[in-house]
């Protein structure tokens, strides 16, 4: 059995910006500004900070206008609301995210709640969620978009294929079901409560892993050939010679490369592509703002 292939998400991602930059480019020649995607930061988070970082540099580097918004964790309900509100109105603001997860106290969903479904390009309102279900046009979450742009991007016509998503989130795991569906692939969702996992994983020629335990899945689970995504983000504790502690995925990679006939590293696999789609979906949203066709081939 060949080595699998490392499907390249950060290389992937990189192409995606490019395309990105030339378009946020001629919609700023057209509509006389620029795309404008709002994030707001409230607390502490160390992952969030890190992410909402590289969002705004992404931002900047493909031409977007980024307004950071960093709050202190112990911001209120209604001072979030207004701010959120503020946006809603703001005629510069095309996209509005705000990073997950908020401080204890918050409640997400009605933060969610408040962000015109317009300008939700984290698709998380439950607005983007229903068009998404009944097939409207909307926005997609970012890292299920990104996850099925890897697999067209290597399979081509999913039809007809077995894929079997591992976790059940609104963010990851339900829409990533919904888009494979979509996609014509025979989906199964697995979750914590799914008796026998192992066994449900060997049916799949498609593996999408968004669980969250490191390296869960394990090599012997995988079908010869089978195509992996893994969502997951854990970072191992420290040790003595990689002080940040070492990132790893859900998917045991060592393993699974004997096995699988692609797979998604971690880092540098799935993680990029969820930067990548909020640029594409802020952009998208702009033209829609301006009254003006989407791009094709982004
Ligand atoms: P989440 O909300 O915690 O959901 C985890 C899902 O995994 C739940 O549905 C849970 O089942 C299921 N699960 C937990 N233990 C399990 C087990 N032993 N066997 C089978 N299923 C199990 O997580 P999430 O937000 O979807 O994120 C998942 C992972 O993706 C995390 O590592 C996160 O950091 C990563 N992530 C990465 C990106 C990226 O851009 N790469 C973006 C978002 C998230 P129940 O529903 O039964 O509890
Ligand atoms: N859109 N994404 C959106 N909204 C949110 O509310 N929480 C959240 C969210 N999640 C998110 O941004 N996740 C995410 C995860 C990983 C990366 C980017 C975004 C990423 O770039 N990962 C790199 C490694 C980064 C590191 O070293 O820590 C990778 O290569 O995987």
């Amino acid at each position: 059995m060949p080595e699998a292939v490392r499907i390249d998400g950060k290389g992937f991602a990189d192409g995606l910006r490019a395309r990105i930059a030339a378009a946020a480019e001629a919609f700023a020649l057209h509509a006389g500004r620029r795309p404008g995607l709002a994030v707001v930061l409230v607390g502490e988070d160390a992952a969030s900070q890190v992410y909402v970082g590289a969002k705004g540099r992404a931002c900047i580097e493909a031409g977007i206008a980024s307004f950071e918004h960093r709050l202190p964790a112990t911001t209120g309900a209604a001072e979030l609301l207004v701010l959120i509100e503020r946006l809603n109105r703001d005629p510069e603001v095309d996209g509005i995210l705000v990073q997950l997860p908020l401080p204890e106290g918050l409640d997400e969903q009605a933060v969610i709640a408040a962000i015109d479904p317009d300008k939700d390009v984290d698709g998380f309102h439950v607005i983007n969620a229903g068009r998404l279900s009944v097939g409207q046009e909307g926005f997609v979450p970012c890292t299920p978009l990104g996850c099925l742009m890897l697999l067209r991007d290597h399979l081509g016509d999913l039809s007809g294929l077995e894929a079997v998503v591992i976790g059940r989130s609104n963010i990851v795991g339900k829409p990533m079901a919904q888009l494979l569906t979509d996609a014509n692939a025979t989906v199964t969702i697995a979750h914590s409560r799914t008796r026998d996992l192992p066994e449900v994983v060997r049916r799949a020629d498609i593996v999408v892993a968004a669980v969250g335990r490191p390296e869960m899945v394990r090599g012997d689970w995988i079908k010869p050939g089978a195509t992996v995504i893994d969502v997951g983000i854990n970072r191992l504790p420290p040790t003595e010679d990689r002080p940040k502690g070492r990132l790893v995925g859900d998917v045991a990679y060592a393993e699974a490369l004997g096995v699988a006939g692609a797979i998604t590293p971690v880092p540098g696999g799935v993680g990029p592509m969820t930067i990548a789609v909020l640029l594409r979906n802020t952009l998208v949203a702009a033209h829609r703002h301006a009254g003006m066709d989407a791009p094709s081939g982004i």
